[in-house]
């Protein structure tokens, strides 16, 4: 297994959209297998592809304190959204960064597993929330973009610094 890189806000590669998964193979298996570590390490609680620059819809989600509870959904749908709920994110992508966001408070998703069998699930609370949160990862979305247009200007500002003071 091996730690990915996880790119960083504001880096283009994140406004990307994910194709579908057609391949259910070894390839796959080992990328989900190498996004796991990486997601315990850093540690989070969701990683989607798009955020280890792979282009596929694949996301991983453990809400669980004890990390033992690891979902895989590779090209998930969500079927139904019910309810509202405003939660404090974060984003491996972004870090240091917290902020208050809108979703939905229950969804229903279809997906497939590492064999490509479909699935459906039930989230609510912080899962659905993790959910909706990576989904969004693979249309290219990051969660800064639900932020007010000064928000966004000042992270992108604060995280560029960053960036320059760590090379
Ligand atoms: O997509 C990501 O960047 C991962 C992100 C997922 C997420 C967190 C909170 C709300 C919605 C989506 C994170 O995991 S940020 C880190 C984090 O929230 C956390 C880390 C360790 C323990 C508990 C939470
Ligand atoms: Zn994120």
């Amino acid at each position: 297994m091996a730690i990915l890189k996880i790119l960083h806000y504001p880096d283009k590669r994140l406004h990307t959209v994910a194709a579908p998964v057609t391949l259910f193979d070894e390839a796959l298996r080992q990328l989900a297998a190498d996004m796991a570590e990486t997601m315990y390490a850093a540690p989070g609680i969701g990683l989607a592809a798009t955020q280890v620059d792979r282009h596929v819809r694949m996301l991983l989600a453990d809400v669980s304190e004890t990390h033992d509870d690891l979902k895989v959904l590779v090209n998930p749908v969500i079927l139904r959204a019910e309810g509202e709920a405003v939660r404090e994110e974060g984003c491996l992508s972004v870090p240091g960064i917290y902020d208050k966001v809108r979703r939905a408070e229950r969804i229903r998703v279809r997906a497939q597993d590492l064999s490509g069998a479909e699935f459906e699930l039930e989230a609510e609370g912080l899962l659905a929330v993790c959910i909706q949160h990576e989904i969004d990862h693979l249309d290219g979305k990051v969660f800064v973009e639900y932020l007010s247009p000064l928000k966004q200007g000042r992270i992108r500002t604060k995280l560029k610094k960053q960036q320059r003071e760590a090379m």
